[in-house]
């Protein structure tokens, strides 16, 4: 049979309409009634700088199989202007109808998230928050960082009970993440309740590397420091490797505390060398997803979802048992 001309511009125009207007994949068409399998995510990853971030990725990657969502996976190598202009890519991809973002800063986000809004993508946040007006996205999941700070504040309060003095190093997160400020603010709005002082502050960027060159610098100068406050578990473990190094016992000479409790820190605490972890939950992506699906179909959503999380002590009577049944 033979179809004319004109048919087949007529089916032509509805195809491009109907691509347009977002059926079949990529805008909100499917809402009120999506599924998991109808979500294309574009996922704005920090980096890829240490235990917590490597268990975070593998949260998304693993739980998006087994939802039979859609990933696509942007690794932002820790470059916030890379970041941005991988948000941008979301925002023209006309397949994505979910954008995630770990903000590696908690400023400049308000444009990129006005022309997502404007396009139709339904954000979430999640690890880091920002300072950005929170209609501009529908939630977001992450730990309370500030908590975190005044957890940390109060286990070196018990570690230091009865010591002379109390000088305390802080090894400080990427500067301008929302993980590293709130950390500082939480950290110092508490430490004056047993007379903390600290007498160094630098960042090491979540790194094991620069925990440890940095740690080594501060005690060239001086030795006289009773604890280590690390805003996570990679720069703990570098400032142990630098006490010993200087012939000092950390976990002993001086305490050490970190935050996240990934399995590196409880095999220092195991060791004896490293004193605390504050735990920072990096498994996020079931929550995640429920949310931005939830989003899609129109629901309205709180604005934050606070993680539970815990402490972890090398003291605690259980801790082979509690470090053989961790996730990460
Ligand atoms: O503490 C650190 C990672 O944003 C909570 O980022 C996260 C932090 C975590 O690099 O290990």
């Amino acid at each position: 049979m033979k179809v004319s001309k004109n048919v087949w511009l007529l089916v032509f125009l509805v195809a491009a309409a109907l691509a347009l207007a977002g059926c079949g994949g990529g805008s909100k068409d499917c809402s009120p009634n999506c599924t998991y399998k109808d979500m294309v995510v574009g996922f704005l990853q920090t980096g890829s700088e240490g235990g917590w971030r490597a268990a975070n990725t593998a949260s998304f990657k693993e739980t998006a199989t087994q939802l039979g969502i859609n990933l696509k996976f942007y690794d932002s190598q820790n470059d916030l202007a890379k970041q941005v202009a991988g948000f941008r890519q979301f925002i023209q991809d006309k397949e994505v109808n979910v954008i995630v973002l770990a903000a590696l800063e908690t400023t400049g986000w308000d444009d990129v998230l006005k022309e997502a809004q404007a396009a139709g993508k339904t954000v979430v946040l999640e690890d880091r928050r920002i300072d950005a007006p929170d209609n501009l996205y529908a939630t977001y999941i992450g730990s309370d960082f500030a908590e975190e700070g005044r957890k940390s504040a109060d286990e070196i309060c018990k570690l230091l009970e009865g010591s002379a003095s109390k000088n305390v190093w802080m090894l400080i997160g990427n500067v301008g993440s929302s993980a590293a400020k709130d950390r500082g603010q939480g950290f110092k709005e508490k430490m004056g309740a047993c007379g903390i002082t600290i007498t160094k502050e630098q960042t090491a960027n979540w790194s094991i590397t620069e925990g440890k060159q940095v740690t080594e610098a501060w005690l060239k100068e001086t030795k006289d420091v009773q604890a280590i406050f690390a805003q996570n578990d990679e720069m703990g473990l570098g400032a142990i490797e630098a006490l010993k190094e200087a012939g000092l016992k950390p976990g002993v000479d001086v305490f050490v505390l970190s935050v996240d409790a990934t399995a590196g820190a409880f095999k220092a605490m195991l060791a004896g060398e490293l004193n605390v972890t504050v735990e920072c939950n990096p498994l996020l992506a079931p929550q995640v997803y429920e949310a931005a699906l939830k989003a899609l179909n129109g629901e309205s959503l709180p604005k934050w979802v606070p993680s539970q999380e815990g402490v972890f002590r090398s003291t605690d009577p259980n801790l082979q048992e509690i470090t053989d049944s961790r996730k990460y």
